[in-house]
């Protein structure tokens, strides 16, 4: 039986950055999808913490809000740097990276028919930055020469600005090679390959 369970809806969403790391670093886990006429009916909202899912278990281990259960997966399985300094750069880069992620969500979810022109026109201020960070990098990631759960995260959103504005990463040269490089990993391969992410939208509204 897997040890992680993720309970949330029948969407890449704020999990599959999370489904990435497990299936790169070789973990199995459960799936507990919740319909949105189950979700509906308020009882499992009533439970979760916050009132929202994802929520994650390890074995009788519960934790809410999706980046803490990165940081999470982080310390267990060595994702997180070598030291201090190098676990403070990841954290930026995830709560920077979280911060693309939520202009992206308002605008999927909010602004995607009046704002999309001017998200994918404004889009490059955001990506040089993570193109300049990561072209400082000789390690090849976020920090470091290792994987970090950042890494999982920033390639996540990267994947989905790719679908929204295909050509995004055109004049990123480092990122386009990030996101093809950590693409490759065989497991995150095989992950990106298989019918159950193909199949999974990536947003709850079936925009993208
Ligand atoms: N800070 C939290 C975290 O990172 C935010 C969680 C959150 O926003 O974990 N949860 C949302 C769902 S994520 C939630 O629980 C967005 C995906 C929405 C897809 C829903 C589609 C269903 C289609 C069948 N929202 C429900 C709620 O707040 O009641």
């Amino acid at each position: 039986m897997p040890a992680y369970t993720i309970t949330y809806f029948p969407v890449r969403g704020r999990c599959e950055a999370m489904r990435m790391l497990l299936a790169d670093q070789g973990q199995d886990w459960k799936e507990n999808v919740v319909e949105i006429n189950m979700w509906m009916k308020g009882d499992l909202k009533a439970s979760c913490l916050f009132g929202q899912l994802p929520k994650f278990e390890d074995g009788d281990f519960t934790l809410y809000q999706s980046n803490a259960m990165m940081r999470y997966l982080g310390r267990k399985h060595g994702l997180y740097g070598k030291d201090d300094k190098q676990a403070s750069i990841i954290d930026m880069m995830n709560d920077a990276v979280e911060d693309l992620r939520l202009k992206y969500i308002k605008l999927i979810y909010q602004e995607y028919e009046t704002g999309k022109e001017k998200y994918i026109q404004d889009l490059p201020n955001d990506l040089s930055k993570f193109e300049k960070i990561l072209s400082g990098n000789k390690g090849g990631f976020v920090a470091g020469d290792e994987i970090s759960f950042a890494d999982y995260s920033l390639l996540d959103v990267l994947r989905n600005h790719q679908v929204l504005a295909p050509k995004c990463l055109d004049s990123f040269p480092t990122l386009k090679s990030y996101v093809d490089r950590l693409s490759s990993r065989p497991k995150i391969k095989a992950f990106l390959e298989s019918d159950e992410h193909k199949k999974r939208p990536i947003n709850g509204n079936g925009k993208q």
